[in-house]
């Protein structure tokens, strides 16, 4: 009897850890993942409340300011020139396939009309309209993707308690009910996966904040599966991927890079990859922030994450008015005409045969491989070898046929100075 029922309580752990890490995507979501890998190129939105104070998303955080001082804040917020129209003109035609949207950042404010707290744009702004769900209308006349940014951590809801790392300075009780917090998390994520449409996937942030906390994930991914099979899960957790998870993101680095010192233990998963940027230093609209990359910069980054088989997510912070500001339109618009000559050498590839070098990066469809030379060091380059007979190389901008030797070293293969391009000289192999 005993033996029975020690044997009846294995089985059960065996079976719960078994469906915890057990999670088979669906066929549906696997072809939402195939898409995602072929885009390559999407837009990423920071926009909420904070925008007014133009100093960046964290500003609640970064002034101290506590949830009583940061109500009123919504009661400035009304982007009367906000035009979805026009951002996804502009995200379409800076050649982004998709765009990834802040529904809810730290500061836990929801840019939609949520029915589970008043902490939202209708019941607190003097603009009053759902300004994600014009988005999402526009997005789908559009056929571009809509993906939300959702913050697991935040710093206005009493129950997220026991806090994490930040959010000490809201002015909140020391109590709260940890579970009831995510079941208001789950609650809103159901909202946006029943209100809005087809969405392409969220994208989680905050977890770190309380990175050994039972963040009861499974039950959150599932119920997004549930509501929408082909929704990409994702979480900037800065760890491997969880089961569950249908993409892995860096942030501010490349794939297997750590320069912003919390990709460290970004383990590279075997999901499709993305990496997020800013096109100044800031995430949410910041009024001082001037550092602004230049279009080579950003096409070169965006080359390189094809290159490390990832996509590129690149952020604009929309002023509180709703416009975005015209350094960013000018460099999207040069990503686009570059995007529009180059992008088959993008969309839908895969990064590879050729390890990234300091030289550059390759990417590869079918029998084509293409060579994007992003620092050119000599008119000889060596390409290691991949293991494919050569049968010849083009310059992609003009189809010209270029001279190469093919050899146990690899191939060697001489590119005039004339052709060098100063953002990306790109050769053809084809195999
Ligand atoms: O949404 C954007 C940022 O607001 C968010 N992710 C991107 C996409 C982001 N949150 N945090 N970070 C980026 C950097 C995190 C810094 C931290 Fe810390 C280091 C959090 C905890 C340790 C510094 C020290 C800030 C709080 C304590």
């Amino acid at each position: 009897m005993k033996r029975k029922l020690i044997f009846l309580i294995l089985l059960l752990v065996v079976f719960k850890v078994s469906a915890q890490n057990a999670y088979t995507p669906s066929a549906e979501n696997i072809k939402a993942r195939e898409w995602f890998q072929d885009a390559r190129f999407g837009l990423f939105i920071h926009w909420g409340v904070y925008s007014i104070l133009g100093d960046g998303e964290w500003v609640m955080y970064q002034q101290g300011i506590d949830k009583q001082t940061y109500e009123k804040v919504p009661g400035f917020f009304n982007p009367v020139k906000y035009n979805p129209r026009e951002w996804v003109a502009m995200a379409k035609a800076a050649g982004m396939k998709y765009i990834t949207i802040t529904s809810k950042h730290h500061d836990g404010f929801a840019m939609f009309d949520s029915k589970l707290t008043d902490w939202d744009i209708v019941d607190r702004t003097p603009y009053g309209k759902d300004v994600i769900k014009m988005l999402a209308e526009e997005c789908r006349k559009e056929g571009i993707k809509l993906f939300f940014y959702h913050s697991q951590l935040d710093w206005y809801q009493d129950n997220y308690y026991p806090r994490g790392v930040t959010g000490g300075t809201s002015g909140r009780p020391q109590k709260g009910d940890w579970y009831k917090y995510l079941d208001f998390m789950d609650g809103q994520l159901t909202e946006l996966l029943t209100n809005y449409g087809e969405i392409g996937g969220i994208w989680f942030d905050g977890f770190w904040d309380k990175k050994d906390s039972d963040w009861r994930l499974d039950k959150t991914y599932s119920l997004i599966h549930t509501l929408q099979p082909g929704c990409l899960v994702g979480n900037n957790h800065h760890l491997a991927p969880f089961p569950g998870e249908d993409f892995q993101m860096f942030e501010k680095d490349l794939p297997g890079h750590n320069t912003t010192g919390f990709s460290g233990d970004s383990k590279i998963g075997s999901v499709p990859l993305e990496t997020c940027e800013t096109m100044n230093n800031a995430w949410g609209f910041n009024l001082m922030d001037k550092q602004y990359k230049s279009s080579k910069t950003l096409i070169q980054y965006l080359v390189k994450a094809a290159g490390y088989n990832s996509n590129f997510l690149l952020n604009v912070g929309p002023m509180p008015d709703g416009r975005i500001q015209p350094e960013f339109i000018s460099t999207l618009k040069e990503m686009g005409k570059w995007m529009e000559k180059n992008g088959e050498t993008i969309y839908g590839t895969n990064g590879g045969p050729v390890s990234p070098k300091s030289w550059g990066v390759s990417t590869y469809k079918d029998n084509k491989v293409y060579i994007h030379l992003l620092n050119p060091e000599d008119n000889n380059l060596l390409i290691p070898d991949f293991g494919k007979k050569v049968k010849g190389i083009t310059l992609y901008s003009t189809a010209a046929k270029l001279k190469f030797k093919q050899d146990a070293f690899g191939i060697t293969v001489s590119v005039p100075k004339e052709s060098i391009d100063e953002t990306d000289t790109i050769l053809v192999i084809e195999i």
